[in-house]
């Protein structure tokens, strides 16, 4: 598809540079020339350095619970808690999610068995998950989709009702509470993502967070090969270690978590304002007293009164330089190898399937401005007020 013949302005893209979704947000960045100076200086990168205790503890703090164990990515992570948490045979967990998620089961030769989610929240449904339990079934592993708390309480009466493990996906989550208290003290672990394209990041890196002491002091041996000291290996492990540079720049963020917050909710209180009214284009909302981070501007793209399918006001987007995402498409059992192994998996997923082909994120973070935000809203609106004409060009392109 030639996105650039598309453009509404005769050819012409309305931004002269890509706007992306997930441009990273920096800190202050003389602080962090200056940590790494003295990272430089002190020639200690990793395993263990003082800028990932340092980070470790900050972490651990700002979430209020006991142990942080800072990992070079959030699969990493998320393989590492899995693993130390013996899971086995199959574990409930949502389609609509990132690929991580369900890669990070199997990876370990757990079957990931997908549940629906609930169409009003975009969370695994917690009706749907006691339909799922078998007797092969150790956990259910929720995800915090787009920063938004899943049900954690009925997922957790649930756990407790049919004896599994409780595992939760965090990866949107840092910054976010669900009833008072932040993400991160929940089940019996959490896992967040500090990657480049998170609203809060370590360039590559993650976390397993617990209120749980033996689980904590496995993960960290599972996290460095097992060693115990030098020379004694007790346990089998990986490589999960965050380096000292990513500590760095977690430390260098964190100081600017707030502001970076406040940013963020700007602009998607921006872009409620200017999207309200549009037909078909719904803005998914952050409601309520909970904290949220914002960091994603999600639109559910109505069809039939829009006009124009969601693929399509992401192509006209595309052409105008705005790179808007449809992430998790086609929804992890419409990938591989989950296709294969399960390939009519999606006939008990139809919200997935609906969220999946309708769902559109929208550039946001400090990289971009209000202004920016005025105009992306209305080439939207003249997207859909021209969405006979633009369905005709996109019907003639292919
Ligand atoms: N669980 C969930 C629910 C997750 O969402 C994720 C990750 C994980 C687990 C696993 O955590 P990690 O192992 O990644 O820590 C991105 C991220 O790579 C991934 O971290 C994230 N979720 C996922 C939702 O999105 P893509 O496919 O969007 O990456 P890419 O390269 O297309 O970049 C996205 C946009 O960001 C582009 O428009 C370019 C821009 N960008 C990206 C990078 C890396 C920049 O401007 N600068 C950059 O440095 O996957």
């Amino acid at each position: 598809m030639k996105y650039k013949d598309l453009s509404i302005f005769s050819g012409n893209p309305a931004f002269s540079s890509m706007l992306h979704v997930g441009h990273p947000n920096i800190g202050n960045r003389q602080r962090f020339l200056e940590l790494m100076n003295d990272m430089l200086d002190r020639r200690w990168f990793s395993n263990d350095g003082p800028y990932v205790k340092e980070f470790e503890k900050k972490i651990a703090e700002y979430l209020g619970v006991k142990h942080c164990i800072a990992m070079c990515n959030g699969t990493i992570a998320l393989e590492i808690v899995i693993r130390a948490l013996e899971l086995k045979g199959e574990v409930i967990v949502p389609s609509f999610t990132f690929i991580a998620t369900a890669h990070a089961l199997q990876w370990q030769e757990i079957t990931p068995v997908f549940c629906d989610i609930d169409p009003g929240t975009h969370h695994i449904d917690p009706k749907m998950v006691e339909k799922m339990i078998t007797p092969r079934t150790t956990g259910i592993l929720g995800v915090h989709i787009w920063g938004r708390p899943c049900d954690v309480e009925a997922l957790s009466d649930l756990a407790q009702k049919h004896k599994l493990k409780l595992l939760f996906d965090a990866a949107h989550a840092f910054g976010c509470s669900y009833n008072g208290r932040m993400i991160g003290n929940f089940g019996s672990a959490e896992v967040f993502s500090f990657h480049a394209t998170k609203f809060f990041n370590t360039m590559e890196g993650g976390a397993v967070v617990t209120n749980d002491d033996d689980l904590a002091r496995k993960m960290r041996l599972m996290k460095n090969f097992g060693f115990a000291g030098y020379d004694n290996v007790i346990y089998i492990g990986t490589n999960g270690k965050m380096n000292e540079a990513s500590a760095a720049m977690g430390l260098t963020n964190i100081e600017s978590i707030e502001e970076i917050i406040t940013i963020n909710q700007r602009n998607y209180e921006c872009y409620r304002k200017h999207l309200t009214g549009i037909p078909g284009i719904n803005l998914l909302r952050y409601a309520g007293r909970e904290k949220h981070n914002y960091q994603y501007i999600t639109i559910e793209i109505d069809e039939a009164e829009a006009g124009l399918s969601r693929d399509g006001l992401q192509q006209v987007l595309w052409a105008e330089n705005i790179l808007a995402r449809r992430y998790f498409y086609p929804g992890c059992h419409g990938m591989e190898p989950y296709k294969s192994f399960f390939p009519h998996a999606g006939m008990l997923l139809p919200e997935t399937e609906s969220k999946a082909s309708s769902t559109l994120c929208l550039p946001t973070g400090t990289a971009v401005g209000t202004n920016e935000i005025s105009v992306i809203c209305e080439i939207i609106k003249l997207i859909i007020d021209n969405a006979d004409l633009i369905r005709e060009r996109i019907r003639n392109q292919e």
